[in-house]
């Protein structure tokens, strides 16, 4: 299988968690993005010309991160990372919509900050930066119920928060948020987690 990837995105990071978590690094052929015109998109693989994307061994192409996690925990060999039915799904699920929606307004804050000079949005951005925020406490409000469970939601919220850190790190999401820090600082320190880390 070929990943087509970007080392700083944190999309391609939870394919990278899930295929740890599932013993399949060694069955994975990793293929760098082009970055050489980001107007022109980063992976012809797909129609979006994002990453990541998955192309099987049969030529058939998987997007987004999160079809490429699901198939790689159907294929894995470790517990697996997205309950099978019922509200337990559903609540998964949501987490992860929730951290994907976060993270995606950072990355489109970030590209925004990097665009051509006159072509950003300030008021946008700032529509998500609150969209952003809103996240984070809501994540405050309801994170005892993760506890120490790993799936596609917690390990979304953990890269939400570490690509926080990495490219809102100024912005400090801990202050006012001591219970999402002092778990997020437990979850981090696991080895899939730890070893994905934006650098
Ligand atoms: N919903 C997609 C989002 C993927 C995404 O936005 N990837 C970014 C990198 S972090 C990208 O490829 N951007 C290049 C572009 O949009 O041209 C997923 O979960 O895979």
């Amino acid at each position: 299988m070929k990943l087509c990837y970007s080392a700083l995105s944190p999309f391609v990071r939870r394919v990278r968690i899930t295929a740890i978590e599932h013993n399949l690094l060694d069955k994975i052929e990793i293929v760098d993005s082009d970055h050489s015109d980001m107007f022109k998109g980063i992976n012809p693989a797909t129609p979006l010309g994002k990453v990541p994307s998955l192309t099987l061994e049969n030529g058939e192409v998987l997007f987004d991160s999160l079809v490429i996690c699901e198939y790689l925990n159907s294929i894995g060999s470790g517990p697996s990372l997205f309950p099978a039915s019922g509200p337990e799904r559903w609540r998964v699920l949501t987490l992860h919509a929730m951290a994907d929606g976060m993270t995606d307004a950072a990355y489109q804050r970030r590209v925004d900050s990097i665009l051509p000079e006159g072509e950003g949005s300030p008021s946008w951005s700032a529509r998500l930066k609150l969209s952003m925020e809103s996240c984070l406490d809501v994540m405050e409000q309801q994170v005892e119920s993760y506890a120490d469970d790993l799936n596609i939601g917690t390990i979304a919220v953990s890269c939400a928060l570490g690509y926080h850190d990495f490219r809102f790190g100024p912005e400090q999401w801990r202050n006012g948020r001591p219970k999402l820090a002092a778990w997020y600082e437990r979850f981090a320190a696991r080895p899939s987690i730890a070893q994905t880390a934006p650098a």
